[in-house]
């Protein structure tokens, strides 16, 4: 399989770290693409959004969203399922992984609207995508206990969700006011799956950790 993939999309980390848990990585490989340019030219020929992450299957078809990638790895494995069977667990799972993924989104808008020139950039619509991102995390450390038991997909795409919100938004110091949801990160991104697919600018971030 061939994953088109950016260093810090946390869609695509998702895929990666799904991957790396359900012990399929040697089966990818992964297509890093240098710059946006290279994904606009590159991606449409596979996933007509032009979006990443985009897994192109050994026969030729296509997968795209990350959820959609993911569950395609989790049906792929013998171990303990990351996307429960049918039933409360699994709807939970699936809200917690909505939860992570809007996240993500909010974070990602804010970039493509700081990336804009100046003059064309909206205070308010940065905020209210801050507000998006803030309200969830009190949701999640609200919650916590929601985010313990078995590894599965929505505690991954929470993870890469902050994961994205640290590198884009650093500005947020998100994680004074919401000490339970702040350990549960730090602890998660112990994972080596989380710091083998770990990104920041060269200088700028170091990885979680607890000590
Ligand atoms: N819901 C999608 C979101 C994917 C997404 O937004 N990817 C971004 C990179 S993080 C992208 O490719 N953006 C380029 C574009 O929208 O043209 C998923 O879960 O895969």
């Amino acid at each position: 399989m061939k994953l088109y993939a950016r260093p810090a999309s946390p869609f695509v980390r998702k895929v990666r770290v799904t991957a790396l848990e359900t012990g399929q990585e040697s089966a990818i490989e992964v297509i890093m693409m240098g710059s946006p340019e290279e994904q606009r030219e590159r991606v449409p020929e596979h996933n007509p959004l032009g979006k990443i992450p985009a897994l192109v299957l050994d026969d030729g078809r296509v997968l795209y969203d990350s959820c959609v990638c993911c569950e395609y790895l989790d049906a792929r494995h013998a171990g303990p399922p990351l996307f429960p069977p049918p039933g409360p667990e699994r709807w939970e799972a699936l809200r917690l992984q909505a939860l992570g993924d809007g996240i993500g989104d909010a974070a990602v808008l804010i970039g493509v609207e700081e990336f804009r020139p100046e003059e064309h950039r909206s205070e308010g619509w940065v905020k209210g995508q801050t507000r998006k991102i803030t309200r969830s995390l009190d949701t999640l450390d609200s919650e916590i206990a929601q985010l313990d038991g078995p590894l599965n997909i929505g505690q991954i795409a929470v993870a890469c969700g902050i994961g994205y919100v640290e590198f884009r938004v650093p500005r947020l110091a998100w994680k004074a006011e919401r000490p339970g949801l702040a350990a549960w990160y730090d602890d998660f991104c112990e994972r080596p799956s989380m710091t083998s697919t770990f990104f920041a600018r060269p200088g700028n971030m170091t990885p979680p950790s607890k000590s």
